[in-house]
C-alpha cells in the first residue's frame, strides 16, 4: 500500500518563488511549521492507500488525459482552520484547473477513491499549525506561473520528516 495524491507539479524555480511568499508568512506566524520548499505543491485528487493493483489502472487512465498548459494566478492567502494550516490560492480558478481537477477526479471516482473533501479549494499551503488571526483572507501580489504538469505523489514519512515524491508526471498538451 502507498499513501497517494494526484498533484499539479511546479518547477524548482516556481517553488522558489511561493517560498518567498512563505517566507513573509513565516516572519508572521514563528510558530508556524514551513512546508519544505520541495513539498510545495497543489493537490488534486487525494487518493490516500492505494494497491499496487489500483495504482496501474489510475496511471493508464491519467496518461490518457489531454490538457492544455495554463496559467495560474495565485493573489489570495488564507486558511482552513482543520487542519490548521495558512495558503496560497486562487481567487478566480482557472478553467483549465477545474477541468483538469475533474478529469482527475473522474478517474479516481471510477476507481472507488471518493472525495474527502465538501468541494474542491484549490490551494498551496505554505505554513503547517497555525493558528490564524483575524485579517484572513488576504489580497498579496499575485504569483502568475505556467502548469504544465501534474504528478502522481506519494507521501512519504523518512523519519519523521514529511516528503512529497512525484512519482509518475504527466505533461499537460493540447
Ligand atoms: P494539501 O493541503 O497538502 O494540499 C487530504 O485531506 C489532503 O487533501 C490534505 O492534506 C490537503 O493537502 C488536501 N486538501 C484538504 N482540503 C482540500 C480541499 N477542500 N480541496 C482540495 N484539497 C484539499
Amino acid at each position: 500500500m502507498q499513501r497517494l495524491f494526484f498533484s499539479l507539479k511546479f518547477t524548482t524555480a516556481q517553488q522558489q518563488l511561493l517560498l518567498s511568499y512563505q517566507q513573509i508568512l513565516s516572519k508572521q506566524f514563528p510558530q508556524a511549521k514551513p512546508v519544505s520548499v520541495d513539498n510545495l505543491h497543489l493537490t488534486l485528487f487525494f487518493l490516500g492507500q492505494v494497491t499496487a493493483e489500483q495504482k496501474q489502472p489510475l496511471l493508464t487512465a491519467a496518461k490518457s488525459i489531454a490538457m492544455p498548459s495554463f496559467a495560474l494566478t495565485l493573489d489570495t492567502v488564507a486558511s482552513f482552520s482543520k487542519p490548521k494550516i495558512l495558503y496560497l490560492a486562487p481567487s478566480v480558478v482557472a478553467r483549465e484547473l477545474l477541468v483538469l481537477q475533474r478529469q482527475v477526479a473522474d478517474i479516481c471516482k471510477a476507481m472507488g477513491f471518493n472525495e474527502i473533501h465538501d468541494g474542491y479549494r484549490p490551494h498551496v499551503t505554505l505554513l503547517r499549525h497555525v493558528s490564524v488571526p483575524e485579517g484572513f483572507p488576504q489580497q498579496v501580489l499575485p504569483l502568475s506561473i505556467v502548469v504544465s504538469e501534474f504528478a502522481l505523489y506519494q507521501s512519504l514519512n523518512i523519519e519523521g520528516a514529511v516528503r512529497y515524491l512525484p512519482l509518475h508526471t504527466f505533461n499537460c498538451r493540447e
